[in-house]
């Protein structure tokens, strides 16, 4: 197999945080230089990206002035014109400024909270001029550290509030915009609301406008959390919630690691890729990943354009997978197809069910379910030997 070159049909997608990241952490500051958005836009499209997706601030920092802020927009829109990206995508920054130090649509402080709505207002303009079709809402900053700081019931009812409100306001101005809330378990708040995807579906359906909003969920997040990304986006794709996707990649339940898409656990990635293509996902395949900051700007080229190639990869072996003649008979011995198969019979009833003969159990339990050959043969795929 050779490395494979993405197309625009691919729908690669990149936040233009990502590659700006510039390597600041916890303990050091940043080891590249600030990106430009254009200069950003320009290379993602040279790299064969298709779309970008950004936050307010990403383009527009944070406190510029109106004239400031149609000068800079001005040149961006002439950067996606002359690069031709799509703007799959946009979010605002909730969390950076000190303002939000308590959150922005749950901060305890209910000013903050209107700052908070109008500055996504303001964003969400831009967004629907641009053409996104998906806001994602992550609430990195609203949480808390310690217990009795947060009203946790009192902190979902003003999320609820505030997703209601940006979905009459979408209503209002006609917009074609849905909004893909991101879970995450922690970082920077020691525990951040709606921490998995479940919670967040869960949440959803409180809302006064369910079928506007979905998740975005990042695999390293539901990583973090210990939990299986994979079944997590089937579980989305099942409730027809999966209206965006961050790759990336993670080790383990640690930091968020924002590893490029593929590095990581691979395994776990192998297995997201094969969940969205056999459920079907047709949105952007959006990458959310940071480049170490060991690497100086080739390193982010390199990392960036690898995200693109492990998916290409990953989507190959997942479908040679699949279409393996070994592998179809070893999901016929696992029987698998018969899960799709309803447990009661059509028109059958709880009676009858207790009046048919009983299984014996001995004769089902001393069945092997054979998912040791059926994973082997995945293994093998992934590892590049069949
Ligand atoms: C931030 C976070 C990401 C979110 C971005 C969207 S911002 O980089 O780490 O997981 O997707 O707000
Ligand atoms: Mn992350
Ligand atoms: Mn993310």
């Amino acid at each position: 197999m050779s490395v494979p070159t993405p197309t625009p049909a691919d729908k690669f997608s990149f936040g233009i945080w990502t590659v700006q990241y510039a390597g600041r952490d916890p303990f050091g500051d940043p080891t590249r230089a600030p990106m430009d958005p254009v200069h950003a836009l320009e290379k993602l499209a040279e790299i064969g990206a298709y779309g970008v997706n950004f936050h307010d601030d990403d383009v527009v920092p944070f406190g510029s002035s109106t004239s400031e802020r149609d000068a800079i927009l001005g040149r961006f829109r002439q950067g996606l014109a002359d690069t031709g990206l799509a703007v799959t995508t946009a979010t605002t920054n909730l969390f950076g400024h000190p303002v939000f130090k308590d959150g922005g649509f749950t901060s305890n402080d209910r000013a903050v909270r209107r700052f908070a709505l109008r500055k996504v207002m303001r964003n969400i303009d831009l967004a629907a001029e641009l053409g996104a079709q998906v806001y994602v809402c992550w609430g990195g900053r609203e949480g808390a550290e310690s217990g009795a700081a947060k009203d946790v019931q009192a902190a979902l009812s003003r999320y609820k509030e505030g997703f209601d409100l940006l979905g009459q306001y979408v209503v209002d101005q006609g917009y074609d915009l849905r909004f893909a809330i991101e879970p995450k378990p922690n970082e920077p708040r020691g525990d951040i609301l709606l921490p998995t995807i479940g919670h967040a579906l869960a949440f959803i359906d409180s809302l006064e406008r369910p079928e506007l909003v979905g998740v975005n969920p990042e695999i390293g997040h539901e990583e973090m959390a210990g939990l299986n990304a994979a079944h997590g986006y089937a579980q989305a794709l099942w409730h027809d919630k999966l209206f965006h996707i961050d790759l990336n990649g993670q080790t383990g339940p640690r930091y968020d690691q924002d590893f490029r898409f593929g590095a990581g656990n691979a395994r776990g990635a192998f297995w997201v890729v094969d969940t969205l293509l056999q459920g079907g996902y047709d949105g952007p395949v959006h990458f959310d990943f940071k480049t170490p900051r060991t690497e100086d700007e080739d390193g982010v080229w390199t990392a960036a354009a690898a995200c693109m190639t492990n998916y290409l990869v990953l989507r190959e072996k997942a479908l040679a997978f699949r279409a393996d003649p070994d592998v179809q008979e070893a999901l016929a011995a696992s029987r698998v197809g018969e899960l799709a198969t309803p447990t009661l019979a059509e028109g059958e009833t709880w009676q009858d069910l207790q009046a048919a003969p009983e299984e014996d159990p001995e004769t089902l339990g001393s069945r092997g379910m054979a998912f040791e050959r059926l994973d082997q043969l995945a293994l093998e795929h992934l590892y590049g030997v069949r």
